[in-house]
């Protein structure tokens, strides 16, 4: 036999594993919901996205959603969601963001992450509540604490969510200012590069 020949198939061979062998495990690690870099909807997994109020008609509150030029990963061409909040009201106030994740497998996963900061000139309450929910969309809540003027990533373990019986379809994820939790009742705070991951 060629040895030459054999060498050639040797390293196509070895090729072939390496290259099938680290793209599948690699994207079943870490799932990128949403990175806002395009500046626009949807989000990475095809999902809508949008600030909410628990009253429209209650114009002393509620959150309003843009686009900041501030990616949390230093991408200067990336984004991050603004959310400019008010649950100052004379009435009982909340309002928030929420994000669709279609109905997204996640059992292959273990840890929701995410990116998060206050805006200094702005202000900011250092405490917010998530909600996560599958299809069933009875709210698991979470609190997050210690926010600071610096993006922070915040990873969550799945366990924390006790009210998800179904991990195989998500529905959706909020966050929540509320007039209990929100200090000062008025602010910005900012979000990027929600993520479903392996640990
Ligand atoms: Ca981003
Ligand atoms: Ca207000």
């Amino acid at each position: 036999m060629n040895t030459r020949f054999l060498s050639l198939t040797a390293l196509l061979a070895l090729t072939l594993c390496f290259s099938m062998n680290l793209k599948p495990s690699f994207a079943a690690e870490e799932l990128v919901v949403a990175d806002f870099d395009t500046g626009d909807k949807p989000n990475n997994l095809g999902g809508d996205f949008g600030g909410w109020d628990k009253d429209p008609n209650d114009e002393t509150q509620g959150t309003k959603m843009s686009f900041e030029a501030d990616d949390a990963m230093g991408d200067p061409a990336g984004y991050a969601i603004r959310l400019d909040y008010d649950v100052d009201s004379p009435n009982p106030a909340y309002n928030g963001f929420w994000i669709k994740m279609n109905g997204e497998d996640a059992t292959l996963y273990n840890t929701l992450n995410f990116y998060i900061k206050g805006h200094a000139e702005a202000g900011f309450t250092k405490r917010v509540k998530l909600e996560l929910k599958d299809m069933t969309n009875k709210p698991s809540p979470y609190i997050v604490g210690g926010i600071t003027e610096q993006w922070q990533k915040i990873s969550i373990p799945f366990e924390k969510f006790r009210r998800i019986s179904d991990w195989s379809a998500l529905n959706e994820l909020i966050l929540v200012f509320d007039d209990i939790n929100s200090n000062p009742k008025k602010g910005t705070i900012l979000i990027d590069q929600i993520t479903l991951s392996k640990e």
